[in-house]
C-alpha cells in the first residue's frame, strides 16, 4: 500500500490499531476534511463536529485566516529556537498580553506544558517572594481535576486509569473538593505553606462541572487574604467558549497566573501559553525554563490570526446567545426524558448526564447513534456526553443539531 493512498475507513482504524501504541479508544469514524463546523470521513459522510477536538476547534476547521497565516509564516521562517531572537514572537507576546490583559506571556506547545510551566512559576515565586522555604511549597488543586498528562500532573489526579502504575509521583500538592470555599480556606489555614490555587473555571473532563455562582470571585479573595496564586487553567474553558473570552470573567476574576492552550490556535497548530503579570513572571530568569518550539514563528503568527477570529467574528457573544438555546432546547425534551436526567455547562461548553451507571455503556451507544444520525460527540465519564461544537455555528445549524440530539435520544427511551 503506498503510504499516502486513500483508505478504507477499516484500513485506517486497522494501521492504527497494528502500528499505534494503543493510548486511546476512538468513536469507531475515520475523518479526512474538516471546514467550519463540518467534518467528512473517508467514505465521504458529513457529520457536525460536536466535540471541536475538545474545545481546540472553537473557531471552526481549518479556518482560512489561519490557516492562510500558518501557510504564509511557513513559507518565510518557521524555527529559529529561543537561541536567537525572531521579528514574530515579541509581535505576538504584546498582542496576546494587551488581548487578556496581563504584562507578560511565557510561551509553550502544549496545554500540559503550560500548566507545568505554571507550577514552577508559582514554586519559584513562592521562595523567592512570598518566602516559603525551599522545597516546601504546596499547591491546593481540586479533586476529579484535568490538567493533562505529565507525571507531575497525574500524581494531583485522582482518575486511577489515568494515574495507576506511573509513580512515583511528584509531592507538593494538597486535593481539595471542587466548588468547596470551606475546604479552600481551611486549605490556606491549616498550610502556611500554600503557594497556589491551580482550578479549572469549569471542570472539563470531569463532566461539565459548573461551580456555584461566586465561586470563583470569592476563591480569588481567599487566594489574596492568604497571599496565594489564584492559577487558572482555561485550556479548555477559555477562547470564548463558555460566552465569555475567559470563563473567569463570567465573574469578573483576573487570575494571578493564567493558563491558556487549545484554541489559542484555533485547532491549527500546537500553541499553549502562560500569562501573568511582573511581579509573578519576574521570578524567571534566563535558562529557567524553555522550549525548543515555544514561541516559533509560526505559532505566533497562527495564534494572532486564531485570537483576531475570535474577536472579528464576535466568537464570545455567539457561544453565549447559542448555549442559552441549546440548554432551553434539551431542557424541553428533558421534561419528557426517562434516559437524560439533565443538561448543565455555559456557553457551547455543555453535557447531559444519561440515566444509567457510570460504567454502562449507553452513553457509548448514544454517540455511536448520534454518529450514523451525522452528528459526532463523546462520552467524557461514563454517564456523561459532553457537546461542544465550534463557536462559529449559526443558529439555524445548531437547531439542525438539536434535532438529530433529540431524535437519536428517543431513540433509547
Ligand atoms: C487527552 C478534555 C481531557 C485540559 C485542561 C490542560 C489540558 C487539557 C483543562 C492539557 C486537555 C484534552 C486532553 C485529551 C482529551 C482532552 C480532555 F477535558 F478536554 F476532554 F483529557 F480531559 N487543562 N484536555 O482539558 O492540554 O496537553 O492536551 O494540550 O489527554 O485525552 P494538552
Amino acid at each position: 500500500m503506498a503510504v499516502l493512498e486513500q483508505l478504507t475507513s477499516q484500513q485506517a482504524i486497522d494501521l492504527e490499531n497494528e502500528y499505534g501504541a494503543h493510548n486511546y479508544h476512538p468513536l469507531p469514524v475515520v475523518l479526512t476534511k474538516g471546514e467550519g463546523v463540518y467534518v467528512w470521513d473517508v467514505e465521504g459522510k458529513q457529520y457536525f463536529d460536536f466535540l471541536s477536538a475538545y474545545s481546540a476547534v472553537n473557531q471552526g476547521h481549518c479556518h482560512p485566516k489561519i490557516v492562510g497565516a500558518m501557510v504564509e509564516q511557513a513559507q518565510k521562517l518557521t524555527l529559529t529556537s529561543r537561541a536567537f531572537y525572531n521579528d514574530m514572537l515579541g509581535k505576538y507576546e504584546k498582542f496576546a498580553c494587551e488581548f487578556f490583559g496581563f504584562d507578560k506571556l511565557l510561551p509553550m506547545n502544549t496545554g500540559a506544558e503550560a500548566v507545568e510551566t505554571a507550577l514552577k512559576i508559582c514554586r519559584k515565586w513562592a521562595y523567592e517572594v512570598k518566602g516559603i522555604d525551599e522545597n516546601e511549597a504546596e499547591i491546593v488543586v481540586c479533586k476529579n481535576n484535568f490538567h493533562g498528562r505529565t507525571t507531575t500532573i497525574i500524581s494531583f489526579s485522582n482518575d486511577p486509569v489515568a494515574r495507576k502504575n506511573f509513580g512515583p509521583y511528584t509531592n507538593g500538592f494538597i486535593k481539595i473538593d471542587y466548588d468547596d470555599l470551606e475546604a479552600l480556606e481551611k486549605a490556606f489555614k491549616n498550610n502556611p505553606n500554600v503557594a497556589g490555587f491551580l482550578v479549572e473555571p469549569i471542570q472539563g473532563e470531569a463532566g461539565v462541572y459548573v461551580p456555584t455562582e461566586g465561586y470563583l470571585a470569592k476563591a480569588k479573595a481567599l487566594c489574596e487574604k492568604y497571599n496565594v496564586l489564584f492559577i487558572a487553567d482555561e485550556v479548555q474553558t477559555g477562547i470564548a467558549r463558555t460566552g465569555k473570552l475567559l470563563a473567569v470573567h463570567h465573574e469578573n476574576v483576573t487570575p494571578d497566573v493564567l493558563i491558556l492552550g487549545k484554541a489559542i490556535s484555533g485547532g491549527v497548530y500546537p500553541v499553549s501559553a502562560v500569562l501573568a503579570n511582573n511581579n509573578v513572571m519576574n521570578v524567571i530568569k534566563p535558562g529557567n525554563h524553555g522550549s525548543t518550539f515555544g514561541g516559533n514563528p509560526v505559532a505566533a503568527a497562527v495564534a494572532i490570526a486564531a485570537l483576531e477570529v475570535v474577536k472579528d467574528e464576535k466568537l464570545a457573544e455567539n457561544a453565549e446567545v447559542l448555549g442559552e438555546l441549546f440548554r432551553a432546547e434539551i431542557n424541553k425534551y428533558i421534561k419528557n426524558s426517562n434516559i437524560v436526567n439533565l443538561v448543565r455547562g455555559k456557553g457551547l461548553l455543555n453535557a447531559i448526564v444519561i440515566n444509567d451507571d457510570e460504567d454502562s455503556d449507553t452513553a457509548w451507544n448514544i454517540c455511536l447513534a448520534l454518529r450514523d444520525n451525522g452528528l459526532l460527540a463523546k462520552p467524557t465519564h461514563g454517564n456523561i456526553i459532553r457537546f461542544a461544537p465550534p463557536l462559529v455555528m449559526n443558529e439555524a445549524q445548531l437547531c439542525k443539531c438539536v434535532a438529530i440530539i433529540v431524535k437519536t435520544l428517543k431513540d433509547f427511551e
